[in-house]
Order: structure tokens, then C-alpha cells, then sequence
């Protein structure tokens, strides 16, 4: 089957850039969370019992061509998103360039779809790509050096879209406190499985879609409590 791209907002993670407030924190926009157009930040913040390196507060900003996402002298858990519109039932395949840098911090990276369209990255519901990165075992495939002269394309391929919407989920953690962890963030595109063909007119079937997302959202807990 042949594959067709749907369009994301600013999937070149190109400028402009602004500054957002801190995505657990709400207020004014701060610098230190700077955000290319189309995607929103997210992370983990620190809880009242880790220490003061664990669960740090990532920094969002503009490298280059690049979204980078970074943290120094601790861990982070924390990337960028963004809502895209789709048709339910759509076979997705999500693919982002990247890369990160690392000073034995112990960086890994994925990629990963909500096909229900959460904002949560947190959610069971996520469909997430293996980890890449510098915590793999030498000889896995997984296994990743990093580097700037050294991206990859980090993949999540063959998710059905329940929601008319879905969520894209560019993440990076580290566990080790070492002096730099950062991602990389360059191109993302979303694929759906298909010809292109004319898409219908949004009307009272949009709403149908969300009910029987519901339903299936329903339907799934109720088989998780059987179990
Ligand atoms: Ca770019």
C-alpha cells in the first residue's frame, strides 16, 4: 500500500519560535521554555520527595534547524507535542528526524501516537516507538551514540487512529545527573496508509466519529476490569 502525508503544522520544527508558560506551572511566558509554531511543551515535574537532580525542569529552544530540549545537570523527562486532525480508522505511521547530545547522561529518545488525541503523556494509551539511545546494549539495534553529525529517524508505525484527532509525542529521558542531556528535534512527518482521496465535508459524521471513540474508550476499560 502506498502512503499519503498528511500535513502537520510546522512538522520542520522551523520558526518562528515563542516563549509559552511552563506547561505545569501556568503564568507568563518564560524564555527558558521557547517552542517552535505547532507544538506544545510537556514534562515531568520534580516531586516533593525526589532530590534536587531528579525530574529537573527541561529547557525548550531553538539549535540551529532544530527544537532542542534539554536539561543540565540532572534528569528530565519532557518533549513536545502536537494535536493533528485525522479520520478515525486512518493507519498511521509517525517518523521524526533526530538526534541528541549527551555527557553520560544516559539519553534515550522515542517517538509515540495517542490514537485517542491525549494530551497526556503520561497515558497508557500511547503507542510509542522503542527507546533509542546511549542505555542500549552495544550490540542492539537500538543502541545510538548521538551526536550532532549523527540523527536518526525515530519511527511508530501501523496506529489506527480512534479519535478524529491524535496526538504525536517527541520525548527524551536520561538517568543519569551528568552535565548535558539533550534532544534534538528536526523534521516530523505523519503518514497514513492509502491513496490520496478527497476527504469529506466536516459535518454531522465528525460527531459520530467522537461517540464511537467514546464507546471504544468505554469498551476497552470494561475489558481491562474483566481481565
Ligand atoms: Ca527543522
Amino acid at each position: 500500500m502506498s502512503k499519503t502525508e498528511i500535513a502537520l503544522e510546522n512538522g520542520g520544527f522551523d520558526s518562528p519560535f515563542t516563549a509559552r508558560p511552563d506547561p505545569e506551572l501556568g503564568g507568563p511566558a518564560v524564555g527558558e521554555v521557547t517552542v517552535a509554531r505547532g507544538w506544545q511543551p510537556y514534562y515531568t515535574p520534580q516531586g516533593a520527595n525526589d532530590p534536587p537532580w531528579k525530574h529537573r525542569r527541561p529547557e525548550w529552544t531553538r539549535f540551529q534547524q532544530w527544537q532542542k530540549v534539554f536539561g543540565t545537570s540532572g534528569t528530565i523527562q519532557g518533549g513536545v507535542f502536537q494535536r493533528v486532525q485525522v479520520v478515525p480508522g486512518d493507519l498511521l505511521t509517525l517518523v521524526v528526524r533526530a538526534c541528541f547530545t549527551s555527557s553520560s547522561s544516559g539519553v534515550t529518545l522515542r517517538v509515540g501516537i495517542d490514537p485517542f488525541g491525549g494530551t497526556d503523556f503520561q497515558s497508557s494509551e500511547i503507542q510509542w516507538g522503542g527507546w533509542q539511545g546511549e542505555t542500549a546494549p552495544k550490540n542492539d539495534p537500538s543502541y545510538w551514540q548521538g551526536g550532532l553529525d549523527n540523527p536518526r529517524y525515530l519511527s511508530r508505525e501501523n496506529i489506527e487512529a480512534e479519535a478524529p484527532y491524535v496526538t504525536l509525542f517527541c520525548h527524551i529521558e536520561n538517568l543519569y545527573a551528568g552535565k548535558d542531556e539533550s534532544a534534538f528535534w528536526d523534521q516530523a512527518t505523519l503518514y497514513r496508509e492509502g491513496e490520496e482521496e478527497p476527504t469529506e465535508p466536516p459535518g454531522p459524521g465528525g460527531d459520530w466519529a467522537e461517540v464511537i471513540a467514546q464507546l471504544k474508550r468505554i469498551a476497552d476499560a470494561v475489558e481491562k476490569i474483566a481481565s
